[in-house]
């Protein structure tokens, strides 16, 4: 059994612990490593969202700027003009909760008047207004944990002890945020796999994901298409990754993480269904 928590984001309460949820990727980029380009037209990103909420997400993530390795940033004018759009329609026309993947506090500020209700922040509080943004609008917040920037965070990342400084992190930037105003309840945490880690430090947060569990705020992770399962399966491309993300999200599902962050939702929805079926019912 997965112990039950509630997750606020605006005016909704998601229940994170009898299922596992979906958070389906949206990147409205022309350059993310594996959709970039694809859903960068309004509409076509509008028809991915409906669809993927028909394969099951539970949450639409939408990005405008990438931040996959070696990736530079984009001017805040450009991500706006990129992502309010979109989510303006989307909040008119897609049931799911709405997220913006964002670091900057004036594109969550924006996106949160235009409908959506989660800020997803790879950096977890680097912009001194986010945690202002988030509270004002009685957002749902992600805290993820990222070792430097994504232009260089690659270069040979160091920790002592990955999971320890990742989960103290973690439980400094919650108390934060909390410390600013951020309902406690309403942020969830992100070990942040492939930010400013190698191979063994995803497989070790992977693996003990339980400490993070353990920490009483949602876990959302986010393994999908990426790098380490391309290492695991003799260099495989992004669109060759399907069936690693399909393994890790399962495992994540077994272990008791509340969130997955894919981009194959129909798959990934289906197979955590069965984990959870197995892991998450009562006895
Ligand atoms: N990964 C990416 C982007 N945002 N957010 C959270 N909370 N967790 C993650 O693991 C995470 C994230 C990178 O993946 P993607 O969006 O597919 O690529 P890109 O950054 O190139 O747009």
């Amino acid at each position: 059994m997965v112990s039950e928590l509630v997750w606020r984001v605006g005016d909704v309460s998601l229940v994170c612990g009898p299922r596992t949820l979906v958070m389906g990727v949206l990147n409205v980029t022309p350059d993310s490593f594996s959709d970039g380009g694809r859903f960068f037209g309004e509409r076509a990103a509008v028809d991915r969202a409906i669809e993927m909420v028909d394969e099951g997400a539970d949450i639409v993530d939408v990005g405008g700027e990438s931040t996959r390795p070696g990736s530079d940033p984009v001017p805040v004018a450009e991500e706006l003009r990129r992502v309010i759009p979109v989510v303006e329609n989307l909040a008119a026309h897609v049931a799911a909760p709405i997220s913006v993947d964002t670091r900057r506090a004036e594109v969550a500020r924006a996106a949160l008047a235009a409908g959506a209700v989660i800020v997803n922040d790879v950096t977890a509080g680097r912009d001194p207004e986010m945690f202002d943004a988030v509270r004002e609008g009685r957002a749902g917040y992600v805290a993820m944990h990222m070792r430097g920037e994504p232009k260089t965070m690659q270069r040979a990342p160091v920790y002592d002890d990955v999971v320890a400084e990742v989960t103290e992190f973690l439980r400094e930037r919650v108390e934060a945020a909390g410390l600013a105003g951020v309902e406690t309840d309403r942020i969830a945490i992100d070990p942040g796999i492939g930010f400013g880690k190698d191979l063994e430090h995803n497989l070790s947060l992977l693996r003990r994901v339980d400490t993070l569990v353990a920490l009483d705020r949602p876990v959302v992770v986010g393994p999908s298409r990426k790098r380490f399962i391309g290492t695991l399966l003799d260099d495989a491309g992004e669109d060759e990754r399907l069936e690693g993300t399909i393994g890790v999200a399962s495992w994540l599902a077994a272990r008791g993480a509340h969130v997955v962050r894919v981009h194959d939702v129909l798959e990934v929805s289906r197979a955590v269904r069965v984990v959870d079926a197995i892991a998450r019912a009562p006895g």
